[in-house]
């Protein structure tokens, strides 16, 4: 296990001086940003990211995410010249040592939660989904902006878009994932390079647009689209974890048998019935999920890629960008390091 820390670069209020001094860390996982989505990388931007993390005696081998253009998603004749720019940027994070790249194949929206700062009992706050929130949204007013979304988009083109992706049914994003993965993955592969795709979250259908990596029969029916071990997951035990017919545990020890998860992100969900969820701190007790449970069939099968604590609650009077806050994401690092080192050392 190779814990990580999501940094979003020089902009970030969490410096990389302060996530080198959380114990065991060993890689920064972070992006280009100031590239559109679709558009090849500058290897100076990438460069400048592997010096900085370097010179903070942190690993640069990670890269969270290289987004998919919207016309490769919805299988546009445009794809084609989309998918060649992301091929070319597998070549050259490849070159800059680069070892996995997360992505995801959600269309239009990124993650999504009703509310950011949800106040808990204990004075923290943290990211919810509540369904009677979502029912009132309606991304097409304009009137939402979500961290997890891309605010590039005027409201025309998101309605544009949403016009677009009425033609595009489940059954149609899977060919168009289909495509892409066939001309990706053997770029990947001659770079030695892990692709990880991330599920989708929430994993159902949302503001009616088809959302497809949300459980144990559809991953199955992914890692078969390119049977190849380049071709694998970012395992998000919260964003699978919020549909209560997900088995973590089940699928973290089946897909980490087959050798098919190459990222861990590891956090906490409480779930509220039919009524939506909470993000909750990492420690077991705290959610609905059994962490403890999830590192100890990793360590059984041997995990040896990368892992980081996901979203985090707000705590201890932090500001700053939601669930990326230092923290909370540290004290979940601290945590899974203690679960991960007492494993090491019990006898079987
Ligand atoms: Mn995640």
């Amino acid at each position: 296990m190779k814990m990580s820390f999501r940094w979003y670069g020089p902009d970030d209020p969490v410096k990389l001086e302060y996530i080198r001094q959380i114990p065991n860390m060993h890689s920064v996982v972070t992006a280009v940003y100031d590239v559109p989505v679709g558009e090849v990388w500058p290897y100076e931007s990438i460069e400048k990211l592997k010096k900085q993390t370097e010179e903070n005696g942190l690993h640069f081998e990670v890269i969270e995410s290289v987004p998919v253009h919207e016309d490769i998603k919805l299988g546009l004749p445009t794809r084609d010249r989309y998918i060649e720019n992301y091929c070319e940027n597998i070549r050259r994070l490849s070159k800059a040592g680069i070892k996995c790249i997360c992505y995801n194949f959600m269309p239009v929206f990124d993650w999504t939660r009703t509310q950011l700062d949800k106040m808990l009992e204990d004075g923290s706050t943290a990211l919810v989904y509540y369904k009677e929130q979502l029912e009132k949204m309606d991304p097409l007013s304009g009137e939402y902006s979500l961290p997890g979304w891309d605010t590039s988009y005027e409201k025309d083109e998101l309605k544009h878009l949403f016009e677009l992706y009425s033609k595009v049914d489940e059954e149609k994003l899977w060919d168009n994932l289909k495509y892409f993965l066939e001309r990706v993955i053997p770029v990947a592969d001659e770079c030695d390079v892990d692709m990880a795709i991330h599920p989708d979250d929430p994993p159902w259908n949302i503001f009616g647009l088809p959302r497809i990596i949300t459980n144990e029969k559809n991953i199955d029916r992914f890692l078969k689209l390119v049977d190849n071990k380049r071709n694998g997951l970012t395992f998000c035990t919260g964003s699978l974890g919020c549909a209560s017919f997900n088995n973590i545990v089940e699928m973290v020890d089946k897909y980490s048998a087959m050798g098919r998860i190459h990222f861990m992100h590891v956090r906490n969900v409480k779930l509220l019935g039919d009524k939506g969820f909470e993000e909750s701190a990492h420690f077991s007790a705290c959610g609905s999920l059994d962490v403890v449970e999830i590192m100890r069939v990793l360590y059984k099968n041997n995990f040896n890629g990368y892992l980081r604590p996901d979203h985090g609650r707000m705590i201890w009077g932090e500001t700053g960008r939601a669930g990326y806050g230092l923290y909370d994401r540290a004290l979940g690092a601290a945590y899974i390091n203690g679960i991960w080192e007492t494993l090491s050392k019990t006898k079987a």
